[in-house]
């Protein structure tokens, strides 16, 4: 299994910090894209994420430390579907993350299309079969089919729904579905906590703790950048009105952590960069290190799956490794 260098990695941080063996985070790339439907470029959302992670600081101040160097984490190689599609470039993505799950690895998947998150959720769930799906999207991507393809990135949570328990789904920030979607919702117990609903009131000023409290003790997180209001992420393929904040949104998953959940892993998809506009690029960089900071608070139990025989050691070696490079400026 390759990883990249500082040149290319998650972060630009030097070895060991970023060796696969000392690490305890994978970045897995899936730049994968077949069934866009509006706007494309999703394929090159993986790169943009790693390119601004360059610029993203170290130091997370909420938690007081550099989690890169007290855990490691190691960027793969980006994943090559070559003419894989479907079932078989899930496939490919699952064989990936299942590999770093048994090797004791917490695992970030980067898209691509939402479709590729079937694979990490599919894996995840085999290794954490009580955990939880927390969705963020402004759809429910529960289509049954879309323009002819059951692979379809607006039916990736139908694919989903097929193998996992529906009432263990959350949604959050919906606000655009058919009406299919909706009764699909209804009739299999899915929580959609639609955007509309939050913006009213209807649940609450703390309606983040609302969302926790429909999640099991341990919670898988897929999160498409259309989640985000257009203003803040412009760079989506199908970006709609009417969406959220970067912090009211971090308020969510800083809930699950302080609620004593756990956050076993988790995707972010649908980065489709657009040249010259670099904030939504930071913004998804800064995602991802900052719920990577929250999964590893200490607050949240971190144990290792129990139904996988996980022989990696999760520390990063106690020796004074070279000095550390700052940040781009
Ligand atoms: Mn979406």
């Amino acid at each position: 299994m390759k990883v990249l260098g500082p040149k290319k990695n998650f972060l630009a941080i030097e070895e060991p910090y970023s060796s696969l063996e000392t690490s305890a985070i994978a970045i897995v790339s899936a730049p994968y894209e077949h069934t866009v439907s509006y706007g494309g470029g999703a394929g090159k959302g993986p790169k943009a994420i790693i390119d601004a992670s360059a610029y993203v600081e170290f130091y997370d101040d909420e938690t007081n430390r550099e989690l890169c160097f007290d855990k490691g984490i190691a960027t793969i190689k980006p994943l090559a579907f070559g003419k894989m599609v479907d079932r078989a470039a899930l496939d490919h993505v699952e064989e990936l993350v299942e590999d770093l799950i048994v090797m004791g690895k917490f695992v970030v998947t980067l898209g691509g299309e939402h479709t590729i998150s079937t694979a990490p959720i599919s894996a995840h769930y085999r290794a954490y079969p009580l955990m939880s799906v927390l969705h963020f999207d402004a759809h429910s991507d529960l289509r049954d089919e879309y323009q002819g393809s059951p692979y379809s990135h607006a039916s990736f949570m139908a694919r989903v729904a097929e193998f996992f328990p529906t009432d263990r789904i959350t949604q959050v920030g919906i606000r655009a579905q058919c009406i299919e979607e909706a009764a699909f919702i209804k009739a299999t117990g899915i929580k959609t906590f639609y955007a509309s609903a939050i913006r009213r009131g209807l649940h609450g000023v703390n309606w983040q703790k609302k969302v926790v409290d429909t999640l099991g003790k341990d919670v898988y997180i897929t999160f498409d950048v259309d989640h985000f209001c257009p203003s803040i992420m412009p760079s989506t393929g199908t970006p709609e009105p009417d969406g959220f904040l970067y912090s009211e949104t971090i308020d969510v998953i800083r809930a699950v952590v302080a609620s004593g959940r756990r956050i076993v892993g988790f995707d972010v998809v649908e980065l489709a960069p657009v040249k010259g506009v670099t904030h939504p690029d930071i913004t998804a960089a800064r995602l991802v290190y900052k719920i990577l900071n929250l999964a590893f608070d200490v607050r949240a139990q971190h144990a290792v799956p129990k139904t996988k025989s996980v022989k990696a050691q999760h520390a990063v070696p106690p020796h004074k490794a070279p000095a550390k490079k700052g940040k781009k400026k």
